[in-house]
């Protein structure tokens, strides 16, 4: 192991960066949203887990894994919920030892959308927008095949949009700093802003304003319930991951982004393993789309070193970066990038344990 003291060129993502008047973040790493599907039985966090986002707690910004806001929002086993009592206790354990270590940790509220999954909530319907099914099974659970998701109603809607304020102010209970909304990786928010999954004739589906009314209905219930400084949002522009492209889908993102715009909310993440690939509807690459079209705070990610993520930043390219597998690797990532110690290198292997 080498050891040296942190290379110029990478003082940038050492300054401090404030989201708005209350959050001030002390560096622009955030640690990426990593599902890892280590809830107990009731999808309570652990003290496994309350270990692990502590030794994380130099980032700036935590991110935690993907979080059900409700039983029908699941898609993998032992994901952690945040809508019951004991999961809120679960989730302050947390939070407190994230606090305690001088963090900051914003929990990812999520529904799995057409991507959940019966088995895991007694039965029932799978709600999207549209009734539009993905192929395949539940990773590592191959006898569980994806099903037709029924297109939410209006009154589903409703309660859906009630459901995510809800878990929202749950979190603010539970400790937590703010939220983020998962409205990436073409889960239930994801499938409205895309032609794919939106085939709906109703008042959110075939125009951009109505495609993205769902997504804004949502962020807006959360921003009236918490604030708009602690409420992110993740989006994927570009389908890759259960989403097919269509080239339709860039007048949506057009039309969505300055409506985001103007709520002002702290972030806007983007959802993508690799930001090298380019969309051609979106004339290159997805963060360079949302630059182009979003003023506010952007989180760039994507198979990122600190080197690159650094010379993004000076290129004004995003402002924070978030780090996904190498923060698995290294649950002291942030100080060995400042010391100019070598990393681990990320195996899929170590997804089997909590380090
Ligand atoms: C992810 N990613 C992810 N994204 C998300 O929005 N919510 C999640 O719960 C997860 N879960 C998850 C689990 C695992 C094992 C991996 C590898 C990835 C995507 C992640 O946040 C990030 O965008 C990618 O990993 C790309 O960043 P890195 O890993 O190249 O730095
Ligand atoms: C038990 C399941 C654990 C679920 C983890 C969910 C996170 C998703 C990781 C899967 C990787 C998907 C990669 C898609 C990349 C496409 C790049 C072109």
């Amino acid at each position: 192991m080498t050891t040296q003291t942190t290379p110029n060129s990478l003082a940038n993502l050492f300054e401090t960066y404030s989201l708005n008047d209350t959050i001030t973040l002390n560096n622009r790493f955030l640690m990426a949203p990593l599902t890892r599907c280590m809830a107990d039985a009731d999808l309570v966090p652990t003290y496994d887990m309350v270990a692990y986002y502590a030794r994380r707690a130099e980032a700036g910004l935590i991110i935690t894994e993907a979080t059900i806001i409700r039983p029908d929002a699941q898609g993998y086993p032992n994901t952690p919920g945040i809508f019951t009592q004991a999961q809120i206790a679960g989730w302050r354990k947390v939070t407190d030892a994230v606090h305690a270590n001088g963090g900051k940790i914003f929990v990812q509220l999520w529904h799995t959308g057409r991507v959940a999954h019966p088995h895991f909530f007694g039965g029932g319907d799978v709600l999207a927008a549209s009734a539009q099914k993905i192929e395949g099974s539940v990773p590592r659970m191959r006898e569980l095949t994806y099903v037709t998701p029924k297109p939410a109603t209006l009154e589903d809607i409703q309660g859906l949009v009630r459901d995510y304020a809800k878990a929202a102010e749950n979190a603010i209970e539970a400790g937590f700093d703010g939220v983020e909304i998962h409205g990436a990786n073409g889960y239930l928010i994801d499938t409205f802003l895309h032609h794919d999954s939106n085939r709906r004739t109703d008042e959110y589906g075939g125009t951009p304003a109505n495609m993205s009314r769902f997504a804004l209905e949502v962020v807006d219930a959360v921003v009236a319930r918490i604030g708009k400084d602690r409420t992110g949002l993740r989006i994927s522009p570009g389908a890759y991951f259960n989403m097919a492209a269509d080239s339709r889908d860039r007048e949506v993102f057009d039309y969505f982004l300055p409506e985001l715009e103007s709520r002002d909310i702290a972030f806007v993440h983007i959802g993508i393993f690799d930001d090298s690939m380019e969309f051609d509807y979106l004339g290159g690459r997805a963060s360079s789309y949302v630059r182009a079209h979003y003023g506010k705070t952007l989180v760039g990610v994507g198979s990122y070193s600190a080197e690159t993520a650094s010379e993004a930043i000076a290129a004004n390219k995003f402002d924070l970066i978030a780090i996904g597998r190498p923060f698995i690797a290294n649950p002291d990532y942030v100080a060995r990038v400042r010391d100019g110690v070598e990393l681990v290198p990320y195996s899929d292997e170590m997804l089997a344990s909590l380090v």
